[in-house]
């Protein structure tokens, strides 16, 4: 797994407003290497040969500690140029190793190789890593364990530990159904099944089909270090007869929350307890989706067994969970909005009080016109008109270059982007009556200029235009606090009142909920280009997204790095 090459290293502290914001760490450096390639897989009784990462679907766990150095060097034995991204690290300075496809670097292009310096801070639980270009994560990505220094955890200890990766299995070749999908501007085809650390489960198509199993012992207690990876819906997750403490996402610890069930999005990451002392049996672990929006979409669950080691006759029906159902908004709304950050003296949290820059997005699925003239085009007709299936924040559809945003801007090219994305949406009733509302929106490629140092606040509204539905916005080079979360139009005089600024969770990833808001604030102290954009994949791929460049402050020590000696090369201009 990699040479491990023990050396001591600094990084170092950037002060804003007398507090500590991306923490000095000393760590071990790491260099690992990660193979592209196409490998041949049966899943579903079916084979396909797919991209991987060293032949492994999830690909390789990378484990280390906080505050450690890592770098990766991704060699593309594969077909077609990738990206890798290392979700939910901030990377201090260092927007050249984050990896979104024409972002922050171009492709990776087949038989070439791209090292990707890793820099943790304060990150410390579960993260992942997964490419980020067209539908290639489907395939390519795997956990990031990231440990305490000292192998400490602020609860009580658990006996074992157990990677856990929602994932989303397609017959077909990804990249075919979404090179389809853009052609005919229609809805991607709908995936097959879904996994748990790769396995789908048996079923009567399939009987031979293995199940994910977890053996376990009486009176131990586990931590489930959950990786939502799933391309295309939020999951519901539980245990029969077990319930489950959360007390890490995303990179971040959170107050202990006792609960029979979770909702995670694609995009987050989730530490749970559980302590195996029920009856000795087998229970399922079960993953079913929760998708609250319009769209055809795949109602398939995925079950592990929970199996107690000992003499005992195996039951003859394994009890389920019992899940909220598929569409369940409000059990959704529930968990999300119980989240609280863990907020002691060693695990500080540091939320923005004084706010200096409003930022205001409304998120929705539009459409646009199917051109050229004579294409033919299967996105929902409007006025009997054919049309292409568009997203958009702001109203703005999301066109991405073809020569990085961040080149861009570091060496001043011009006609990449413009910095011209509205601070605030135009107004209407955004959860209410929207027969009125044109469904049509507009293209570019518009980003966030933030002064660095700004106290944020952006408030991502869900709007009712074509679908109304969660949508799990991720940003990239920080994690921020989610102070406030609600139904409906959010309203600027009431709800900040409701406001905790107490002990908000502290994440990277969070679903706005349906026809819902949710209010998030960081400041803005890691310079660079950072990615923003909804992570289920087919909104991100029809331009749920945007870009926030923070610009450099007044010293060296917060301003972007240089860029390294090799980037992978971008066309000619
Ligand atoms: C991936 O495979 C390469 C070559 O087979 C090997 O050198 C490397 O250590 C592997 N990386 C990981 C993370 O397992
Ligand atoms: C992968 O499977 C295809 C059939 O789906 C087969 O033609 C090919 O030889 C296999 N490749 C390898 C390396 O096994
Ligand atoms: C990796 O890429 C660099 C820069 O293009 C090149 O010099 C080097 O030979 C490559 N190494 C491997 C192992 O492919
Ligand atoms: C799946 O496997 C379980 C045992 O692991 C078995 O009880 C069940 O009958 C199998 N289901 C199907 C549809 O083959
Ligand atoms: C789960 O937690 C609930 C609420 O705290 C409690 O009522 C229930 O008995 C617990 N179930 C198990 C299996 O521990
Ligand atoms: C099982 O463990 C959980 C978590 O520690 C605890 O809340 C529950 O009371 C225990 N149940 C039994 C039957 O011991
Ligand atoms: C949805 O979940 C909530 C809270 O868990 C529950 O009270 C409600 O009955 C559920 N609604 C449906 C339609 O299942
Ligand atoms: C979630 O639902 C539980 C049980 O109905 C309730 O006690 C709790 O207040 C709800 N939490 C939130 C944040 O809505
Ligand atoms: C809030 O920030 C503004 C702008 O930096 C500053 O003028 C003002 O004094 C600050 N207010 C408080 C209460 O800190
Ligand atoms: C649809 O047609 C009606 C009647 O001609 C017109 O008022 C409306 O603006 C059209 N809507 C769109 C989105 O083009
Ligand atoms: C990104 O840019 C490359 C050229 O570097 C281009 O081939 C590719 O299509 C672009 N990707 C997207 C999603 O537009
Ligand atoms: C917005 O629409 C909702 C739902 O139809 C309605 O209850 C509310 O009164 C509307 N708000 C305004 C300001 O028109
Ligand atoms: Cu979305």
């Amino acid at each position: 797994m990699g040479s491990l090459k023990k050396k001591n290293f600094m990084l170092i502290c950037l002060m804003f407003l007398h507090i500590l914001v991306l923490c000095m760490a000393q760590g071990q450096v790491h260099h690992y290497d990660f193979v592209l390639k196409e490998t041949n897989f049966t899943k579903l009784c079916s084979t396909k040969s797919m991209l991987t990462v060293n032949d492994s679907f999830p690909g390789p766990v990378i484990t280390v500690r906080r505050g450690d150095l890592v770098y990766f060097n991704v060699h593309n034995q594969g077909k077609y140029g990738v990206t890798i991204h290392w979700h939910g690290v901030k990377q201090p300075r260092n927007p050249w190793s984050d990896g979104p496809e024409n972002v922050t670097q171009c492709p990776i292009q087949p038989a070439t190789n791209f090292t990707q310096e890793i820099i943790l801070s304060d990150e410390e639980g579960t993260l992942w890593w997964h490419a980020h270009s067209d539908w290639s994560r489907a395939t390519v990505h795997g956990a990031f364990v990231i440990l305490p220094p000292d192998g400490k955890y602020p609860f009580p200890q658990p006996d074992f530990e157990q990677i856990i990766v929602l994932g989303t299995w397609y017959k077909g070749d990804v990249m075919a159904i979404y090179d389809d999908a853009v052609a005919s501007g229609g809805n991607p085809n709908i995936s097959d099944a879904h996994t748990i650390n790769g396995f789908t489960g048996n079923s009567t198509d399939c009987p031979t089909e293995e199940t994910f199993t977890m053996r376990v012992s009486y009176g131990k207690t586990y931590l489930l270090r959950i990786v939502n990876a799933v391309m295309n819906e939020e999951r519901f997750f539980g245990i029969a007869n077990h319930n489950l403490t959360l007390v890490g996402m995303d990179g971040a610890y959170t107050q202990p929350l006792i609960t029979d069930y979770l909702m995670i999005t694609p995009g987050q990451t989730m530490d749970v307890l559980f302590t195996a002392n029920q009856t000795l049996s087998q229970y399922y672990m079960l993953s079913t989706a929760y998708f609250d929006g319009f769209a055809e979409f795949d109602n398939t669950s995925a079950k592990g067994i929970i199996e107690y080691i000992g003499n005992y006759t195996p039951p003859s029906t394994i009890p389920s969970p019992t899940l909220p159902e598929l569409r369940n908004a409000t059990a959704a709304l529930n968990f999300t909005a119980s989240l609280k950050s863990l907020a002691t003296p060693q695990h500080p949290i540091n939320v923005p009080k004084n706010i200096t820059r409003h930022i205001f997005i409304a998120i929705s699925l539009n459409v646009l016109p199917c051109l050229p003239a004579g294409r033919t085009c299967k996105g929902p007709p409007v006025n009997n008109t054919e049309t292409i299936i568009s997203a958009s924040l702001n109203n703005i559809s999301f066109s991405t270059p073809k020569i990085d945003i961040l080149e861009a801007y570091y060496r001043n090219i011009n006609n990449v982007f413009t910095k011209d994305f509205p601070d605030s949406p135009e107004l209407f009733n955004f959860t209410g009556d929207v027969t009125n509302i044109s469904q049509y929106t507009t293209q570019g490629t518009k980003v966030i200029m933030i002064n660095y140092g700004e106290a944020v606040e952006i408030v991502l509204q869900g709007t009712a235009i074509q679908s109304p539905e969660n949508h799990p916005m991720h940003l990239h080079g920080y994690s921020f606090y989610v102070v406030g979360i609600g139904s409906g139009n959010f309203n600027n005089f009431s709800d900040p009142e409701n406001y905790n600024l107490v002990n908000p969770p502290e994440v990277n990833t969070i679903g706005v909920p349906k026809s819902g808001w949710v209010a998030i604030r960081f400041f803005a102290n890691n310079p660079g280009v950072w990615f923003m954009h909804c992570h289920l994949e087919r909104h991100a791929t029809w331009g749920m997204d945007t870009v926030l460049i923070v610009k450099n402050g007044s010293t060296p020590e917060t301003s972007i790095r240089k860029p390294p000696a090799y980037m992978p090369p971008c066309p000619k201009s």
